[in-house]
C-alpha cells in the first residue's frame, strides 16, 4: 500500500493512525503541500480534489481520508474494527468523528486559511481568530457528547473512528494556541489515545518531513 501523505496534514494523520491500528504495512510517499505539490498534475491525477490524503491500495485508488478509514475498517476486519457493532452506537461514533472531519476541519484547512490571508486580506490574528473559533465551536459541542458517549476514549472503552479523527485536530489546536483547558474530557481521551503505539507512530514528529 502506498499513503500519499504530509506530515501535518491531520486528514493524512487520521489515516496513519487507522493503518497502525489495522498493523498494515504500507509506504509513505510524501505530497508536500508548502511546496504546492498537492496541484502538481501528477498528484492531481490520483485526487482532482489536490488533498492529501490518497491512498494506493493495489489497484485501487482512494481518497477522503474518513472514507479510507471505512474502507480499512471493511476490507480488512482481521483485527479491531474502529466501529462498534450495533447500528445506533456505530451512528453516535461516526457523530463525534464526522463532527470534527465535517464542521471543524474543512473550515480550517491549508487552502481555506491561504484564501483569508491572501484574496480577504486577514492578519496573521484574524486567522489565528477564524481557526480558534472554529475549533472552540466544535469542541465545545464535542466535550458534551464525550459527557454522554466517553469512558477512556470517545466512545466507551474501545479506540473508534471518532479517535482517530480526534487526535489531529487536538494535535492541530494546541500549534494554533487554542485555550485546551476547557476541555477536561477531550484532553483525557487525548491522553489516552497518544500513549498508544498505534497513534505515537502517527504523530507528526515521527514523519518524514519533506
Ligand atoms: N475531506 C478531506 C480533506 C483533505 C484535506 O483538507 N487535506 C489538506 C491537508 S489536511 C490538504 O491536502 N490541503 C491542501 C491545500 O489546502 O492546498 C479528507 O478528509 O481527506
Amino acid at each position: 500500500m502506498i499513503l500519499y501523505d504530509y506530515y501535518r496534514s491531520s486528514a493524512a494523520y487520521r489515516v496513519r493512525i487507522a493503518l497502525n491500528l489495522k498493523e498494515l504495512d504500507y509506504q509513505q510517499q510524501t505530497v508536500s503541500l508548502v511546496a504546492g505539490e498537492q496541484r502538481s498534475a501528477e498528484h492531481l491525477a490520483r485526487n482532482p480534489q489536490g488533498f492529501v490524503p490518497a491512498l494506493q491500495d493495489g489497484e485501487l485508488l482512494l481518497t477522503q481520508s474518513m472514507a479510507i478509514c471505512e474502507y480499512l475498517d471493511e476490507r480488512y476486519p482481521e483485527t479491531r474494527s474502529f466501529l462498534p457493532s450495533s447500528i445506533a452506537d456505530r451512528a453516535k461514533v461516526r457523530a463525534m468523528a464526522l463532527l470534527v472531519a465535517c464542521d471543524i476541519h474543512p473550515l480550517n484547512n491549508l487552502r481555506m486559511l491561504k484564501y483569508l490571508v491572501s484574496e480577504l486580506g486577514a492578519s496573521h490574528e484574524q486567522k489565528t481568530d477564524w481557526y480558534q473559533h472554529w475549533v472552540y465551536q466544535g469542541f465545545d459541542a464535542l466535550e458534551q457528547m464525550l459527557d454522554a458517549n466517553a469512558g477512556d476514549f470517545c466512545f466507551g472503552d474501545q479506540v473508534s473512528l471518532a479517535d482517530i479523527s480526534l487526535v489531529p485536530q487536538v494535535y492541530n489546536a494546541h500549534r494554533f494556541e487554542c485555550d485546551m483547558s476547557r476541555y477536561p474530557n477531550i484532553n483525557r481521551v487525548n491522553e489516552n489515545c497518544i500513549q498508544l503505539k498505534p497513534f505515537m507512530m502517527a504523530h507528526p514528529d515521527q514523519q518524514v518531513t519533506e
